[in-house]
């Protein structure tokens, strides 16, 4: 068995304490690789995330709709800038975190690597997958880790808006004409359950989930929040007229939650192995506006270097 350490002891009773972690805390370094690879993930979801809708903001029906899902996709290059930010206050470089992404090294959520192929799309997008976001995100706002958590307050505030724009396009469509409505109906009948896959394995083949529980990273087990997501889902679905993909789906009087079918869990691992539908054109689009940035980075990085040679001839002068 592991011998457990002073200072390990001291972390535990902080974290216990419900203290925030601050970077230059001590820290095992099983935590700070965990926070690394979860924060890397997160932020690594919101740039590639970005592609799927951004498919779309040429197609928007109206100027109304094309401005709010803009404001929607540029707020998610945002979300991933302060989650870089956060991860690298850890110790890493935000190259090397690029680098295992643009390698395949790195993960990013399975749902963004499903095709968009319809405008209800946009609507099923903001209604469930910022939905799941929402509940998975919330209670990253008192998570450990400082940085993190404060980075997810204002991540949270914007995916409510995004939310909410994806439902009324939902409603606009479901009291709509019946291609609208059989548009709206299609859309959720496809991203219903990558939307449950996005919060990860059952809790029983979670290899994560345990420690991350006891170290207060994650607050609350991938079945809770799941569960709490079609919960709170169902009831959206019924207001829209629409039906849920899950013959098994059913109110249990007992619990006081839905009991829903099973997931098809091969469909998750084949997509997080990069073997879903769209995982090598979402890695194809993310190295090409790497590397068509690569100038905006180059240019920052000579203007910053100019900055600080000026300082520091001005020092010079002054002393
Ligand atoms: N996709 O032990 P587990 C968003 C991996 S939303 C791909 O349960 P953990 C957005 C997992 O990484 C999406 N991989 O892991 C919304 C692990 O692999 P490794 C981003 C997944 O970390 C709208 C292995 O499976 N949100 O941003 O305890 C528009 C075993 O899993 C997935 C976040 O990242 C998946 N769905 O729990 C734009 C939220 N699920 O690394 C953007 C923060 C699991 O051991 N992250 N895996 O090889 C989390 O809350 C947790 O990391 C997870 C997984 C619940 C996702």
């Amino acid at each position: 068995m592991e011998k457990v350490t002073v200072l390990e002891e001291q972390f535990q009773a902080r974290i216990d304490a419900d203290e925030r972690i601050e970077p230059k805390d001590w820290m095992p370094e099983k935590y700070r690789k965990t926070l690394i690879r979860q924060i890397s993930q997160h932020a690594h979801s919101e740039i590639v995330g970005m592609l799927p809708e951004g498919n779309w903001v040429t197609r928007a029906p109206n100027l109304r709709r094309k401005v709010a899902l803009l404001a929607k996709v540029q707020d998610e290059a945002g979300h991933g800038l302060y989650l870089y930010s956060a991860c690298e206050t850890l110790g890493i470089d935000r190259e090397e975190l690029l680098d295992q992404l643009h390698s395949g090294k790195a993960k990013y959520s399975s749902i963004f690597n499903y095709p968009t192929l319809s405008w209800a799309d946009m609507g099923a997008i903001g209604w469930l997958v910022d939905g799941a976001a929402i509940m998975n995100q919330v209670p990253l706002c008192r998570t450990s880790y400082g940085p993190y958590a404060r980075a997810m307050v204002r991540v949270c505030k914007e995916e409510s808006f995004h939310q909410r724009q994806g439902y009324e396009i939902m409603l606009t469509l479901s009291r709509g004409n019946e291609a609208q409505k059989e548009m709206a109906q299609d859309a959720l009948n496809r991203w219903w359950w990558p939307s449950l896959m996005m919060f990860g394995p059952a809790d029983d083949e979670s290899p994560n989930t345990a420690q991350s529980m006891a170290w207060r990273i994650k607050r609350f087990t991938n079945d809770e929040l799941r569960q709490r997501f079609v919960d709170a889902t169902v009831p959206q679905a019924e207001f829209l007229g629409l039906t849920i993909p899950d013959p098994d789906l059913k109110w249990n009087e007992e619990t006081g939650q839905y009991d829903f079918g099973a997931i098809d869990w091969n469909e998750f691992w084949n997509v997080v192995k990069g073997n879903g539908p769209c995982n090598r054109e979402r890695l194809r689009a993310r190295r090409k506006a790497h590397d068509e940035g690569a100038w905006v980075r180059d240019a920052a990085m000579a203007y910053a270097e100019k900055r600080r040679q000026r300082t520091e001839a001005a020092r010079e002068e002054v002393a």
